[in-house]
């Protein structure tokens, strides 16, 4: 009788683990097609179309109106490629100096990242040069020199500080074949679209609103480097006994990077 009642909850485990996975998984990958075809969209207006149809206010009104279709962001935003020798024109052109994350002046570097649309959402990305932190840095690199989706660690987002990712594309300037090389890429990156996955706070609210979510835990890691998993969502210490335990894997779309849940059934049963 004792074994068949372990069976019953495990298999209850497992599915309740899945469903989580497979929704998690499905919400991310609507969100992150979202924003690529948002990166084609700069491109067809703002970069094929002379004068560019895109101002903050058309990109604040499009992506408030769309922001639906992209519901684990808790918004998305613009920044563009500025050389060095570029910065004193630009900022003259825009009326304000770029500023790093940690809202000093920029110092000198070879290339900046600074945001001139955004989403109200994250206005207070607004001036801010993306290279200046060291987890949007690496994503604008890796996103440039790929043409694909990509994601950064969990780290505390700007603005709300919970922990989250941030997802970039590149946006390449007109004519870049389909199957260029890493410095053709570079080369042709006009700048950058992406935004942050609110993690702790979009997840809660999406995982909250199924049935039976007391009865369970639920963490999500980062297992790129298996052996140093880094906490991406759900309770720091586990509480209690821990009884049964189920791993579901998950796919958002960087394959740099691999992702999982894990959980474990906290009701008596
Ligand atoms: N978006 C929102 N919150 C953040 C953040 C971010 N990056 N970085 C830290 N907190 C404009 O890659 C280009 C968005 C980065 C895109």
């Amino acid at each position: 009788l004792r074994r068949e009642t372990m069976d019953r909850a495990e298999e209850r485990l497992v599915s309740m683990c899945e469903e989580r996975a497979r929704m998690l998984q499905e919400q991310f990958g609507v969100t992150v097609n979202h924003v690529h075809a948002l990166a084609i969209l700069i491109s067809t207006f703002h970069f094929e179309k002379f004068p560019s149809a895109i101002d903050q206010d058309t990109f604040a009104k499009y992506t408030a109106r769309t922001s639906f279709e992209r519901p684990l962001l808790n918004g998305v935003a613009y920044a563009q490629r500025i050389f060095h020798h570029e910065r004193e024109m630009f900022e003259n052109q825009q009326g304000w100096i770029m500023k790093t994350m940690k809202r000093q002046a920029a110092p000198p570097q070879d290339e900046y990242a600074p945001v001139i649309f955004s989403q109200d959402t994250v206005s207070y990305l607004a001036r801010i040069d993306m290279m200046s932190g060291e987890e949007d840095r690496e994503n604008i690199l890796r996103a440039r020199a790929t043409g694909k989706a990509v994601l950064t660690n969990p780290f505390r987002l700007l603005g709300s500080n919970h922990l989250g990712v941030v997802l970039t594309f590149a946006v390449y300037r007109p004519g870049l074949a389909a199957d260029a090389s890493v410095e053709e890429r570079v080369e042709a990156t006009a700048g950058y679209l992406g935004g942050a996955f609110d993690v702790e706070s979009l997840v809660e609210n999406l995982l909250s609103k199924l049935a039976g979510n007391q009865d369970i835990v639920v963490n999500v890691y980062d297992v790129t480097n298996a052996s140093e998993p880094m906490a991406m969502y759900g309770p720091q210490s586990p509480d209690g006994k821990v009884s049964l335990f189920h791993v579901s894997t998950l796919d958002f779309g960087d394959p740099f990077r691999a992702h999982e849940m894990r959980c474990r059934l906290v009701a008596s049963f």
